[in-house]
Order: structure tokens, then C-alpha cells, then sequence
């Protein structure tokens, strides 16, 4: 025959497992809450937008990880073992519906929120007169290309890409045009509307900078826009963001904000330097 000491075995464990659960709580709030790992401020209007619709979602998330947790570890303590009968429990149909629903209409909702944003940068055209740079990612640089002082993008096409020749994005040497600006940072004025047209020459690389809080792929074979107005001055690391290769740690570039006059000043820098 089982001692009783056998029987109420299952006391301790329960009290760990809820303790365990406690514990995990209160360290998971903490990370949050002590903001361990915080993003850099953004520096856009949909930024800061992306900013409150995250932190919504972390509120709305949050509490109920801690209420469903901190449940939970009450239900092991308080329905451990103690020597008494087991009962069946049947469980509620009315309550499984009235969760899922629940589930189902705070996430659509979230979702319904966030559309707002996402197509503020993906689906609404930039105003125009927004300044327009094409960006060509590959294994492993980045490329900018900003019209020159006529204002036109010159004729490119992939037969005359040549890297060594400083040409990466294939602009026809023979074009009236040919005046572009290619640059390995991305320069751009403050509170002045920018649209990028980013493609890629080899595989899928993803531009990304965390205070615009864009993440775009770039995918080959297409033609991918994408637009923002940065408000702060500052330079702020541009990543590529997609495992694209052995060299993808060192696909990284900048993305200088600068005022009206320094970027005027740098586009004449620029031009002086294509002509010699
Ligand atoms: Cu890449």
C-alpha cells in the first residue's frame, strides 16, 4: 500500500510550477518595462505613428500574457494535489466561443489600425516634387543615384553596369543626361520629401534604416518605391536587412539628413568631382 506522503507528492511541484511562472512573468515585464533594448527615436511622422500603434499592441498584449500567465499560476497551485478525488470537467462551449471571438476581433481590430500607416508609405503616392534617388542594392553595396543639375535621370540600362568604372547603375555613357550623381551614402535634406526607387542586381537585399522604421526587400527584376520625410538631422546607419550572401554583414551604408544649404553644398562637391 502507498504511504500518504506518495500521494501528496505532486505538492511540490505545482508549487514550483507556479512559482517558475511567476518568475517569468515578472522577468518578461521587466524587460519591457526597463526598456532594455529600446529603438532608436524615429524621425518621421509615420514613424512615430508606427511607434504608438506598437505600443498599443504591446499594452493590449501584455497585459493579457500577464493575466493569462499569472492564471494559469494560480490554477497549478490552487488545484494541485492533495489527496482529493478527481472530478471530470466538461469544459464550456460558451466560453470557448466567447475567447476565440474575442481573439479574433482584438486582432482584426490591431490589424485594422496599423493598415493606416503601412499605407501611408506603401500604397499613397509622394507628393509631388518629392526628390527622387534610385537605389541599387548588390553583393554587397549600396548605391545612390540622384539626377545631377539638369534634373533627369540619364538612360540606364544592365549592359553598361561597371563597378570598377564607377558606374553601377549602368548609365549610357553616350547620353546627354549622363551628368547623374552616384553616391555610397545616402544624402538627403531635412523636412524634404524623399522617394526612393530601390532595385537589386543580384538577389533579394532589404533596406533598412531604424529610425525611418522602414524595412522594404528589394527584390531583382523589380522596381520597388518607397518614401518618407525625415525630420532630424543626423546620420543614421542604413542596414540590408536580408541574409543576401558571405559579405551581407558588410552591407551597411549611412543615411545623412542635412539641411537645405549642406545638401546643396554637397550636390556641388559631388558634381565638381564628376567632372575632373
Ligand atoms: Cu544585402
Amino acid at each position: 500500500m502507498r504511504s500518504r506522503e506518495t500521494e501528496q507528492g505532486s505538492g511540490a511541484t505545482a508549487g514550483f510550477l507556479s512559482l517558475l511562472l511567476v518568475i517569468l512573468v515578472v522577468a518578461t515585464v521587466y524587460i519591457f518595462a526597463a526598456r532594455i533594448w529600446p529603438m532608436p527615436p524615429s524621425i518621421t511622422r509615420v514613424g512615430d505613428w508606427i511607434d504608438s500603434q506598437y505600443r498599443l499592441t504591446l499594452w493590449i498584449t501584455g497585459i493579457i500574457f500577464v493575466m493569462a500567465q499569472l492564471g494559469l499560476a494560480w490554477m497549478v497551485f490552487r488545484y494541485r494535489d492533495h489527496g482529493q478525488k478527481v472530478r471530470f470537467v466538461r469544459g464550456s462551449h460558451v466560453l470557448e466561443v466567447i475567447w476565440t471571438t474575442a481573439t479574433l476581433v482584438l486582432f482584426m481590430a490591431l490589424g485594422a489600425m496599423a493598415v493606416h500607416a503601412w499605407s501611408q508609405v506603401h500604397f499613397v503616392a509622394p507628393a509631388p516634387g518629392a526628390l527622387q534617388i534610385d537605389v541599387m542594392a548588390e553583393q554587397f553595396t549600396w548605391n545612390f543615384r540622384y539626377a545631377g543639375p539638369d534634373g533627369k535621370f540619364a538612360p540606364a540600362e544592365p549592359k553598361n553596369y561597371n563597378d570598377s568604372l564607377g558606374n553601377p547603375f549602368g548609365i549610357d555613357p553616350d547620353s546627354k543626361d549622363k551628368d547623374d550623381i552616384v553616391s555610397p551614402i545616402l544624402v538627403v535634406p531635412v523636412d524634404q520629401e524623399v522617394e526612393l526607387r530601390m532595385e537589386s542586381k543580384d538577389v533579394i537585399h532589404d533596406f533598412y534604416v531604424r529610425e525611418l522604421r522602414i524595412k522594404q526587400d528589394i527584390v531583382p527584376g523589380m522596381i520597388i518605391p518607397i518614401h518618407f520625410t525625415p525630420r532630424v538631422i543626423g546620420r543614421y546607419e542604413l542596414m540590408c536587412a536580408q541574409l543576401c550572401g558571405m559579405g551581407h554583414n558588410r552591407m551597411h551604408s549611412y543615411l545623412e539628413v542635412v539641411s537645405e544649404t549642406d545638401f546643396q553644398k554637397w550636390l556641388k562637391q559631388q558634381e565638381a568631382e564628376n567632372q575632373q
